[in-house]
């Protein structure tokens, strides 16, 4: 009987080594896919083979510092899967404008971190008191140039130049990316850039008539945001799918004030949508809304996890959204396995 529980027990032991060498071999998904490109609206990854990222957003780089470790950053890779970490550094409510070298040094830190855990990283310029982005102009070329100038040649940065406009229409917009986009572009000719869209991101069919052109538009997406419980029609997003190459840089469970009841039904319609149930077969890359431990719905983490380092103890939404990351696992088609030796 005894002799019978030490070989059970160290047919467990095995099993648990042997899953933890095949995490620790399998490619990350840095290393399985390289350079980002975008291919007929298609994210795709260096070998031309279409990605699905699917990963975190951080909730407000000012607030919550202590959830943005390197430690988190590594937990967030190995146990819940993520393939993509966004900074969003709000720029005014005590972000950026208050402390520029704090915060650069913040993001520089998370590139690094984001580059050592294998995932990608989106350095997000977090306009959303102030909805026009022409209106801290210098600033976002005074960042994003030397953004683009420290971390030229890294594969794993996407830059987002404004999180959600709003008060102000598409030809706004356009023109504002179309004044930062070649400071990124002097440095770094190929990473990938997200260009907000008008109403808190939410209307990226306004680019339909009037899109990015020429140099500037190579690499580019728009982005659209949602929270499940507040919009519930796809129809919009199926259609603009069909002409336009959309990122989803942030959604949430909750409803649009980043509380309130979860909708995790809806939730799971649109994370099909985004998974490529879509008239345009389109797999669409996606940041949840938030990993934090603030007390409030859309936060994935418990009240105080930060401060316990406790990066798995997952609020319901971090709970539920942590398996959407997980499950399916990711597969990368045409992705180069890296080899072990
Ligand atoms: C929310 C946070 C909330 C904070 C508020 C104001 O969840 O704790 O008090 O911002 O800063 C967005 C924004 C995002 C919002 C989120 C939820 O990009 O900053 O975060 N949301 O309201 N757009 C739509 C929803």
């Amino acid at each position: 009987m005894k002799y019978a529980v030490r070989l059970l027990s160290s047919a467990v032991v095995l099993f648990a080594l042997s899953t933890a060498i095949l995490r620790a071999q399998s490619p990350t998904p840095l290393a399985a896919n390289g350079r980002l490109q975008v291919i007929n609206r298609q994210l795709c990854n260096e070998a031309g083979a279409p990605v699905q990222l699917r990963g975190m957003s951080s909730h407000g780089l000012q607030w919550f510092d202590n959830c943005f470790t390197q430690s988190s950053v590594q937990a967030l890779a190995t146990d819940w899967g993520i393939d993509v970490f966004r900074a969003a550094m709000y720029v005014e409510s005590g972000g950026y404008l208050s402390d520029p070298p704090r915060f650069r040094t913040k993001i520089n830190q998370i590139v690094d971190w984001t580059a050592a855990a294998g995932v990608y990283c989106i350095i997000d310029w977090h306009i959303l008191e102030n909805g026009n982005p022409n209106a801290r102009l210098a600033e976002a070329k005074d960042f994003f140039r030397t953004m683009a100038q420290t971390h030229a040649g890294k594969k794993h940065v996407i830059y987002e130049l404004c999180n959600e406009p709003n008060g102000v229409d598409w030809a706004t917009i356009k023109s504002y990316a179309e004044a930062v986009i070649p400071e990124i572009r002097q440095y770094d000719p190929t990473a990938i850039i997200l260009v907000g869209t008008p109403q808190w991101s939410g209307l990226p069919g306004d680019v339909r008539s009037n899109p990015l052109t020429g140099s500037v538009a190579t690499n580019v997406m728009y982005t659209f945001h949602f929270y499940a419980g507040s919009h519930y029609s796809q129809d919009y997003i199926r259609d603009v799918l069909q002409t336009v190459p959309l990122f989803i840089s942030e959604w949430g469970t909750s409803n649009y004030t980043g509380n309130g009841g979860n909708d995790y039904a809806n939730a799971q319609a649109w994370v099909d949508l985004m998974g490529g149930n879509n008239p345009a077969g389109i797999k669409v890359s996606w940041c949840n809304w938030s990993f934090a431990d603030k007390d409030e719905s859309s936060a994935a983490l418990q009240p105080g996890a930060c401060a316990a380092g406790a990066w798995n103890n997952t609020s319901p939404s971090g709970t539920w959204v942590k398996q959407r990351i997980l499950s399916p696992a990711d597969s990368w088609a045409g992705a180069a396995p890296r080899t072990f030796t």
